[in-house]
């Protein structure tokens, strides 16, 4: 961003964080032209003897030997997509020289060449990834997934603090399991604003599913030469320099080193696989590929267990819709029972109140506005759609004299159940803060540093607190899909219980 700007809730994501003129220094970089003439290249001195700023115009075969080369253009030739990295591990650069690790892919027309020290530990690795993925698959749920999931990363990686974060609709997140060492601060139930992973980042994990950050006092080293051109995009290199303003979030959380793995699902960002160290830490190359792998199995699980919850939701549902069916057909006052719908409900689409507006009487159970907000409610509606199912997350769009009465009250969602307008069944969502566990103290809190005091988790916390005030979990389009065939029994009841009223008057 520009020195005069501040950092707020706007510009976070403007920072073009894909071509930050310079990488980690965890190996060198060289960019070259596809007959292999350098065109840029980073932090060469300490590993092939020259410095990177002499490097442009010329050609690789001057710096690696034919043998290096040869690999790494078998290995660009197998690159299949625009998005595509190929690794080779253990490759001698120079005759009688150390090993090194290679990855390799395109960039605009420029082939990137990534190249670090070998640690030379890929076969053990790869075994263990095996056994954490078997626990995996006993997982019921989603949530021991999450659970289990943070466990099995956090033996595979040896990071200190692995978090499972999994985003809102909005870009907000949560951190929603964890695995930790010894004396390491929870970070469990934590919120926070979209801003703090934001939209730029968002769209380019999901691209590259890989992030780590080895050193967060670490120096970036700039890619030569720095002037001419476009950037150079670094998109999908490993070494990517980081933000600025994210090396200074993570100081003041107190960490030393991040990794980070995109969870995928339905080609959208799910969530995250986030882990902190407290000192600099950078796994080797194949560890790095097995937390890959690891990721992109955990998201396919994650996918698939989440497809078995909206099954069990719709069974639910359906259930629910019987349920209603059956008791009203028997006692029609049933329809008119808060309490019951309020046991029942909930089953189908998850709320913490409801309220019921039949045939002039109103009933309210569970967390719902007083009588008098109701009614004052159910003439908003009236004055909307009456015919659809509506619903907010923030009910003071209906009921503005919430939005300053500090009420518990956050979304609802109306299914109108007569054929004209008046009758309602409403379902009432609590604010999420309120439903939201904030582990408070055992956030580091830390003092002003160079972009003030935004930049820590609990100010986050604080400022996602305010953004969502008065706020609930959104309804999900699922939620809304089972309202409507609720809609559907409730008005099919209705209309039966109306016809045998109208017999019953013959
Ligand atoms: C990146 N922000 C990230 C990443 C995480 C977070 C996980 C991915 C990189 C990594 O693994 O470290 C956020 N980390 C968190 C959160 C927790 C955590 C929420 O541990 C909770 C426990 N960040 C800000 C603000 C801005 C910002 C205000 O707080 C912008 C002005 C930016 N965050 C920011 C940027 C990146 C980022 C630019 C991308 C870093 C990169 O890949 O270069």
């Amino acid at each position: 961003l520009p020195a005069d700007e501040k950092i707020g809730l706007t510009n976070c994501d403007r920072e073009p964080i894909h071509t930050p003129g310079g990488i980690q220094p965890i190996g060198f970089l060289i960019a070259t032209s596809a007959d292999w003439i350098v065109q840029r290249a980073a932090n060469t001195l300490d590993h092939l003897g020259v410095a990177a700023a002499d490097l442009p115009g010329k050609p690789l075969s001057g710096l690696l030997q034919k043998s290096a080369i040869d690999k790494i253009r078998s290995r660009i030739a197998l690159l299949r997509s625009k998005d595509a990295v190929e690794r080779m591990f253990d490759v001698p650069l120079v005759d009688g020289g150390k090993p090194y690790d290679i990855a390799v892919h395109f960039s605009d027309n420029a082939v990137i060449v990534e190249c670090e020290p070998a640690q030379g530990d890929q076969v053990e690795v790869s075994s263990l990834v095996r056994s954490s993925l078997t626990r995996l698959g006993s997982c019921k749920d989603v949530s021991a997934l999450l659970k289990e999931g943070a466990r099995q990363f956090r033996s595979l990686m040896s990071y200190d603090r692995v978090m499972m974060y999994r985003f809102a609709e909005d870009g907000s997140g949560e951190v929603v399991s964890q695995s930790l060492a010894p004396d390491i601060d929870s970070y469990i139930g934590l919120n926070f604003p979209a801003t703090d992973i934001p939209q730029q980042a968002r769209a380019l994990y999901l691209r590259n599913t890989f992030r780590i950050i080895a050193d967060v006092q670490g120096e970036a080293v700039p890619i030569e030469p720095a002037g001419e051109g476009k950037p150079l995009d670094l998109s999908l290199a490993l070494f990517r320099a980081v933000s600025p303003i994210h090396l200074e979030y993570l100081r003041n959380m107190g960490v030393g080193a991040s990794l980070s793995v995109s969870i995928v699902v339905d080609g959208k960002l799910w969530g995250m696989i986030v882990c902190h160290h407290d000192s600099p830490r950078l796994p080797s190359f194949a560890e790095r590929s097995a937390a890959e792998l690891f990721g992109q199995i955990f998201s396919l699980q994650i996918e698939s267990k989440l497809r078995e919850q909206i099954s069990e939701s719709e069974r639910r549902a359906r259930h629910v819709s019987n349920r209603l069916m059956s008791a009203a057909a028997q006692d029609k006052d049933r329809l008119a029972d808060a309490d019951w719908l309020s046991e029942l409900l909930p089953r189908a689409i998850e709320c913490d109140g409801v309220g019921v507006h039949v045939e002039g009487t109103t009933a309210l159970s569970g967390l719902a506005p007083t009588k008098a907000q109701f009614m004052k409610l159910v003439d908003a509606l009236n004055r909307r759609d009456a015919q659809t199912i509506q619903h907010t997350s923030r009910i003071a769009e209906f009921l503005p004299e919430l939005a300053s009465s500090n009420s518990p009250l956050g979304g609802m969602l109306s299914i109108p159940i007569s054929r004209r307008p008046r009758d309602y069944l409403i379902l009432f969502r609590e604010e999420k803060l309120r439903s939201v566990r904030w582990a408070g103290d055992q956030a580091k809190s830390v003092e002003q540093g160079e972009d003030g005091p935004r930049l820590t988790p609990r100010k986050s916390f604080e400022e996602w607190s305010e953004l969502v005030r008065g706020t609930s979990e959104p309804f999900s389009p699922s939620d809304v899909r089972t309202a409507e065939s609720l809609r559907t029994t409730l008005l099919e009841v209705v209309l039966h219980l109306s016809e045998e009223a109208n017999e019953d008057r013959k």
